[in-house]
């Protein structure tokens, strides 16, 4: 199985890129954002506890986000392999994924860092939110609480893989096809690793 987290700030493109990679290497793609909002859609419980959170810019309980990758992974027992897209966002739900995927026989192979300078992020965001609906999205003091979050919470989850080699960090500004030759370039070279370790 070979395993890729998409790392970044919000509006880095993760999103962006999953698509067109799980286009290509037929990944199974599971983003947390995606999940959260159909749960809004869905006007679950969940999706309203959900809302009044991604609405502040704040992080959704790590039990709750753990929860649901776990039930995608059992629903996906066959597949090739996965791309996490938001996740983890914290050293606790990297320390869960981590225990998950061993339960599994498997672990992560790349995480794969997008790096955009901050006034690029916004823009992309405010530009965003003019057509998308997201709410978190419209007001400026909301994306830069999602800044401050995701340094005091999510960067350290880069060193937290970092510390197994696992870290590439790859520049996120540029054409959109550009940033994809470059992370499927990274994909297709692991995938030749094992693939030649496994042969001989
Ligand atoms: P997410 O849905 O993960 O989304 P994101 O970080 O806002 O954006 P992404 O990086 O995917 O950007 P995109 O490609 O769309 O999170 C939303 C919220 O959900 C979080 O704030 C949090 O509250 C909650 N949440 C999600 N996961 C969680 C977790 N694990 N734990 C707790 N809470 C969680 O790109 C953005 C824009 O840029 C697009 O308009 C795109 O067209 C444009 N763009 C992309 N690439 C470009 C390029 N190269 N050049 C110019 N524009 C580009």
């Amino acid at each position: 199985m070979f395993n890729f987290i998409l790392f970044g700030p919000p509006g880095s493109g993760k999103g962006t890129q999953s698509e067109k990679i799980v286009g290509r290497f037929g990944f199974i793609h599971l983003s947390t954002g995606n999940l959260l909002r159909q749960e809004i859609q869905d006007r679950t419980p969940l999706g309203m506890e959900a809302k009044n959170i991604m609405d502040k810019g704040q992080l959704v309980p790590d039990e709750v986000v753990v929860g649901m990758i776990d039930s995608c992974l059992e629903k996906h027992r066959d597949a090739k392999g996965f791309l996490f897209d938001g996740f983890p966002r914290t050293i606790a739900q990297a320390e869960a994924l981590d225990k998950l995927l061993s339960l599994k026989k498997t672990s992560i192979r790349k995480l794969l860092a997008l790096d955009v300078t901050e006034d690029e992020l916004v823009k992309r965001l405010l530009k965003r939110g003019e057509t998308s609906g997201r709410s978190d999205d419209t007001d400026e003091v909301v994306i830069r609480k999602r800044f401050n979050v995701y340094k005091a919470e999510t960067e350290p989850v880069a060193a937290y893989y970092e510390r197994d080699g696992k870290l590439e960090r790859i520049a996120g500004e540029g054409s959109v096809d550009d940033i994809f030759k470059k992370l499927s370039g990274l994909i297709q070279t692991e995938i030749d690793t094992q693939q030649s370790v496994s042969a001989q």
